[in-house]
């Protein structure tokens, strides 16, 4: 596999098909300023057009993915700088990554901690994982996509619960409500993402960004549109060599060797 770069606030390692990406700044709790959006961003963006990886781990070092936007850098933020510099919209970048992201949800993923968790394709929460919107106890809001992700993973009566309270949720509760796909023993948090992940970097990278691309198109249409738009995609994944391989295999009784095309 290629080595990838570098970074002031992550750790990033490429193994066995799968890029890790940890935030790195346990002593603010993960923190995030306008170097780890910058250094993220690019380490995601990197590893999508990295052909030797094929999924993506998003993890925190220490006792929080991450505790929200770093409230030392933002007290000071104003209005108009914010305005004009449309402060925090680059996070966006995350969702333009095609290749299916995993956030193994170690601790606290508060504030934009939950809020970029749930930029990711599948969260998984160790058992001491906790979640919550706490923006409304500093005299603000969720920013970074907590009133709308969020509402659209759990429902309003959670999601209004969350933010209006500021309540912590754990990882029971989490998953209970649809947030995260698994709760896991703290300890097998990271074998269990990148199992998931080996599982997914399996099947043909084609097959699994279409798929990525389709979930995602159920949250931007109507049911009439994402249904033809999920059909088109089909249809187009019966051009791939990996489609032809893929049932090829199975009706020759084995394993398929898929190749990206
Ligand atoms: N920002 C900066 N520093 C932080 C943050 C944070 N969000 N969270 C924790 N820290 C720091 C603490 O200040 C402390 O530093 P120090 O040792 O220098 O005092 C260190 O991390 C350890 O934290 P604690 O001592 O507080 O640890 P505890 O285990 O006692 O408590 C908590 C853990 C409960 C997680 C607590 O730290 C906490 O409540 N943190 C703040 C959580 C929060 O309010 N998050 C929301 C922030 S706002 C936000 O995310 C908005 C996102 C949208 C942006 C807008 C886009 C347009």
């Amino acid at each position: 596999m290629s080595t990838p770069a570098t970074y002031e606030t992550i750790l990033v390692e490429y193994a066995e098909g799968i890029a890790t990406i940890t935030l790195n700044r346990p002593d603010s709790l993960n923190a995030l300023n306008l170097t780890v959006l910058e250094d993220v961003t690019a380490a995601a963006a990197d590893a999508d057009a990295d052909d030797s990886v094929r999924a993506i781990i998003l993890t925190g070092a220490g006792k929080a993915f991450a505790a929200g936007a770093d409230i030392k850098q933002m007290a000071s933020l104003d209005f108009a700088t914010a305005y004009r510099k449309n402060w925090f919209a680059g996070w966006s970048r995350l969702s333009d990554v095609s290749k299916p992201i995993i956030a193994a949800v170690n601790g606290f993923a508060l504030g934009g901690g939950c809020e970029l968790a749930m930029m990711a394709d599948i969260l998984i929460a160790s058992e001491k994982a906790k979640f919550g919107q706490p923006e409304i106890n500093l005299g603000v809001l969720p920013g970074m996509g907590g009133s709308q992700r969020l509402t659209r993973a759990i429902g309003k009566a959670k999601a209004m619960d969350l933010c209006l309270t500021g309540r912590m949720m754990d990882a029971e509760e989490a998953e209970r409500s649809g947030l995260v796909a698994r709760v896991v023993a703290h300890d097998a948090l990271l074998e269990e993402a990148e199992s998931i992940a080996a599982t997914i970097a399996s099947k043909s990278l084609i097959a699994s960004s279409m798929v990525k691309e389709a979930v995602n198109a159920a949250f931007e249409t109507t049911l009439q549109q994402g249904l033809s738009y999920e059909r088109r995609l089909f249809h187009s994944s019966l051009a791939t060599n990996d489609q032809s391989e893929g049932m090829a295999a199975f009706i020759e009784k084995r394993k398929p060797d898929f190749t990206d095309s």
